[in-house]
């Protein structure tokens, strides 16, 4: 079994860029919820249809649905050889489910970005423009910044809690310059070092 990551921090913290990243240097497949969830409602499926409202609005998709997607995503060959979680658990409950589904070494360690808020509604409103994505907009992304303070942060004591280790990487900097330091928090691991990309 190779390694098991999840990337937690606030909407437009760079989760997606860097485990994307990360995930083709180890070797692992990167789950993203959202990116599952997109693609749910672009191809029109029961699941999607449920989540894009809500979506939409900044909320949380309900756990039934998110767990059972990620659990079939689990299941399948690639993920036994490790995995990259990237958005999900979106909250203790979630992270319950993951581990009453996989056992305590679902995760062995968190790394958590941190970028202020300014500059996350700036990255976000930035991406908008750019991607046209229907929650990028600065209400939704007020809303979806509350939901993080109030539904996932209490992940960052609820792990330590259960004896997995939260690891606070900066997430403010060039993509390649926050990459590197993502490397140097895997350092006290017990595997060979992805190596930064060119
Ligand atoms: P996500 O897709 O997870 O969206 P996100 O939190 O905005 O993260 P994302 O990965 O897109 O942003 P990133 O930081 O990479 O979720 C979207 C919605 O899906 C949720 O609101 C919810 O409704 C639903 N959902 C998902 N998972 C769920 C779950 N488990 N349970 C319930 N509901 C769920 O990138 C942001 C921008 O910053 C990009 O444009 C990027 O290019 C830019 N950027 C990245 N790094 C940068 C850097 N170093 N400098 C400058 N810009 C940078």
């Amino acid at each position: 079994m190779g390694r098991r990551l999840l990337f937690l921090g606030p909407p437009g913290a760079g989760k997606g860029t860097q485990a994307a990243m990360l995930a083709r240097a180890l070797g692992v497949p990167h789950l993203s919820t959202g990116d599952m969830l997109r693609r749910a409602v672009t191809e029109g499926t029961a699941l999607g249809l449920r989540a894009e409202g809500i979506m939409a609005a900044g909320d949380l998709v309900p756990d039934d649905l998110v767990v059972a997607m990620v659990e079939e995503r689990l299941a399948e060959p690639d993920a036994s050889c490790g995995y990259l979680l990237d958005g999900f658990p979106r909250n203790v409950a979630q992270a319950e489910a993951l581990a009453t589904a996989l056992g305590d070494g679902a995760i062995e360690m968190v790394l958590l970005v941190e970028v202020d808020e300014e500059e996350l509604v700036s990255r976000l409103l930035g991406r908008a423009a750019e991607l046209g994505r229907t929650d990028d907009n600065e209400e939704t992304i007020r809303r979806r910044l509350e939901v993080y303070r109030a539904e996932t942060s209490p992940l960052v004591a609820h792990y330590p809690a259960t004896g997995i280790e939260v690891v606070a990487v900066d997430g403010i900097g060039a993509i390649d310059e926050v990459f590197a330091r993502i490397v140097v928090a895997l350092a006290g691991m017990p595997a060979p070092l992805p190596t930064v990309p060119p």
